[in-house]
């Protein structure tokens, strides 16, 4: 329990850690302060972050984190909440969040959010974009939008729903209320709850597990599992990595070949299974 393991640091940033031990690749949000809220600059580097895993083929699963033992993210930072969304540094508002939730959505590779803490607003709503979610015994969940002027309808609502019923998506989004580690498990939004000292050895040990299997078959499970709720762009995702196995193949090597070599492609010789 609670196992000393030496991260390494892949790059340095301002708001998040970004680290990696045996394949893994761990953000943590590292403002402990705003209990982990996050603003524009947080998920610049975040997306930042998700774009380095995707590329990287030494990595195959990410943890996702909040420093310290309260919170694992409060959403958006209230103190740079502006007209139009959060300001940033250069003074514009944005809602990029949105972009994040996107990003973990399309990364190839599954995205394990570890709650140590507050999962509250926006914070709440990345846990739900991830992919599993393994919180610690003092965890907490809950939306506030409706309360404090906000509201994602988005994946923070239909992919919410989609883990707990349409009932208590509702529930949770018009009465913003808070619930615990227990109660979120048993609502379906949480895969395991640990107590905090384990939490971290317990994510690292499902990605380790993850890491073992075929990164094809666990990549095509997670497109074919979003393409149901995501739509056409859903679709398009699984379609390009179908093509992409496709190129794999001899038959398309052929075609190819046939092109670089000025002749006709001989396709007859491929089976046409049933
Ligand atoms: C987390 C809460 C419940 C903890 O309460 P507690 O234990 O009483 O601690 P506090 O004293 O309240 O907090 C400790 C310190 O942390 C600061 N702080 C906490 N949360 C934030 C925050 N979000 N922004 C800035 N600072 C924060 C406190 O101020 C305090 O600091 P000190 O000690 O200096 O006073 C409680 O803190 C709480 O309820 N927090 C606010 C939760 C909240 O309402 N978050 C924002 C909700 N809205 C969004 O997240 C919008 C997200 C978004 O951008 C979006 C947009 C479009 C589509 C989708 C989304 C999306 O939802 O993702």
């Amino acid at each position: 329990m609670g196992e000393q393991r030496k991260w390494e640091t892949i790059k340095e940033y301002k708001d998040i850690k970004f680290e990696l031990f045996d394949g893994i690749a761990k953000i943590t949000i590292n403002r402990p302060e705003v209990y982990n809220a996050f603003r524009p600059e947080t998920n610049m580097e975040m997306i930042e972050a998700m774009d380095i895993v995707r590329e990287r083929q030494d990595i195959g699963v990410v943890l996702l984190t909040g420093e310290g033992d309260k919170a694992f993210c409060s959403g958006g930072d209230q103190n740079v909440k502006g007209v139009g969304g959060y300001v940033g540094e250069d003074g514009v508002p944005r809602l990029n969040v949105l972009d994040l939730h996107k990003r973990i959505r399309e990364l190839p590779k599954p995205v394990i959010a570890l709650v140590n803490g507050y999962a509250i607003g926006g914070g709440h709503v990345l846990h739900v974009v991830c992919d599993l979610t393994i919180a610690s015994e003092n965890a907490r969940f809950g939306q506030t939008g409706p309360k404090v002027g906000s509201f994602d309808a988005g994946f923070g609502s239909s992919y919410l729903a989609r883990h707990v019923g349409q009932k208590k998506a509702r529930e949770i989004w018009f009465l913003c209320k808070q619930y615990t580690a227990a109660e979120a498990e048993q609502m379906g939004m949480v895969n395991k709850v640990v107590p905090l000292e384990s939490l971290e050895d317990e994510g690292v040990e499902w990605g380790q597990t993850i890491m073992m299997r075929s990164p094809m078959a666990i990549r095509m499970l997670k497109r074919g599992l979003n393409a149901e709720l995501d739509g056409q762009r859903g679709l398009m995702e699984f379609a390009g990595d179908a093509t992409m196995m496709f190129y794999l193949m001899e038959e398309a090597q052929e075609g190819k070949k046939a092109f670089l070599e000025k002749r006709d492609p001989d396709f007859k010789q491929f089976p046409k299974f049933p």
